[in-house]
C-alpha cells in the first residue's frame, strides 16, 4: 500500500524528518511518500497560516488520487483541510491531532498536549471538541518554541519540551502526553523513556491507523458531505482547481 504523508508547511527538513519517523513504524509493504506542497507557509503557527496551507494540501491530495495513493496523513497538528481532503480522497485521510488524541484516549483517562506557540493552543482546543476528546484533554501547554526552532540542531528545544511535559503532567494530573507539533515527532521515544508515561506522536499513530483501515478495505464514504466536490468554475489563481 502507498501512504502519502503531507506536511502542510514548506520546510523540507521537517518533511524529511516526518517521513523518516513514519518509515520507522510502517509495515513491510507500506510505501511512505512524504511531501510538502509546492506553495504555502514555511511553518503554521495560527489561523492565517493554516487557512493558506489548505490549498497546498488539497493539491497534494489531487495528485495522490491520480497516482493511486491508498491513504493520506495530514502531518500538521491543526489537521488543516481534513474534511475537504476527505471530499477529494477515495482512501482514508487521517490528521495527526485526531490520531494522537484517539490513541491517547485508550491509554489514559486524561492526557496533556504540549505544543509550540501559546497562540496556537486554541487550535488544538477546538480540535478536542471537534473530535469529542475534550473530556480526555486535561490541558494544552504552549512552550513558545517557534515551529522552526524544532529544526535547529543544537537548540535547547528538547529540554524546553521535556520541562513543559513534566509541568503538564503535574499540573493536569494527566497520564500521557500528546505531542502538539509534527516537528516533535522525533523527540517521542526519548521523552517517553525520561517521563515513563506514554508520549504520543500523531505521525506514527496516524500511519498505523491508516494502514489498519486500508488492510481491512475501508475507504472514505462518498455518500453525503464527503462525496467528490461538485465540479464548478474557479477564477484567478485557483482556476486550475475547478472543473
Ligand atoms: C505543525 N505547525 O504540526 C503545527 C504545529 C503548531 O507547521 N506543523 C506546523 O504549532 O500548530
Amino acid at each position: 500500500m502507498i501512504i502519502k504523508v503531507i506536511n502542510p508547511n514548506t520546510t523540507q527538513s521537517m518533511t524529511d524528518k516526518i517521513g523518516a519517523t513514519a518509515r520507522l513504524v510502517a509495515a513491510a509493504g507500506t510505501e511512505i511518500i512524504a511531501v510538502s506542497p509546492r506553495f504555502g507557509p514555511v511553518s503554521i503557527e495560527g489561523h492565517y497560516d493554516e487557512a493558506l496551507s489548505v490549498v497546498g494540501v488539497l493539491d497534494e491530495i489531487r495528485s495522490g488520487e491520480a497516482a493511486g495513493v491508498d491513504a493520506y496523513v495530514i502531518a500538521c497538528f491543526g489537521d488543516p483541510g481534513l474534511l475537504a481532503a476527505r471530499e477529494l480522497a477515495s482512501g482514508p485521510v487521517i490528521g495527526i491531532a485526531e490520531a494522537a488524541m484517539h490513541a491517547a484516549s485508550v491509554l489514559t483517562t486524561g492526557f496533556s498536549v504540549v505544543t509550540t506557540l501559546v497562540r496556537s493552543c486554541i487550535i488544538a482546543e477546538h480540535l478536542t471538541h471537534n473530535y469529542g476528546m475534550a473530556k480526555f484533554c486535561r490541558g494544552i501547554h504552549g512552550t513558545d518554541l517557534a515551529v522552526l526552532d524544532l529544526e535547529e540542531s543544537g537548540s535547547d528545544a528538547y529540554q524546553v519540551v521535556l520541562n513543559s511535559c513534566r509541568q503538564a503532567l503535574a499540573t493536569d494530573r494527566s497520564g500521557a502526553i500528546v505531542m502538539g507539533c509534527a516537528g516533535m515527532s522525533d523527540l517521542c521515544v526519548r521523552l517517553q523513556d525520561e517521563l515513563e508515561v506514554p508520549v504520543i506522536d500523531g505521525v506514527t499513530a496516524a500511519i498505523k491507523w491508516a494502514e489498519g483501515m486500508v488492510a481491512i478495505g475501508l475507504k472514505t464514504s462518498k455518500k453525503g458531505d464527503l462525496a467528490l466536490p461538485i465540479g464548478k468554475l474557479f477564477s484567478g489563481d485557483l482556476a486550475r482547481f475547478g472543473k
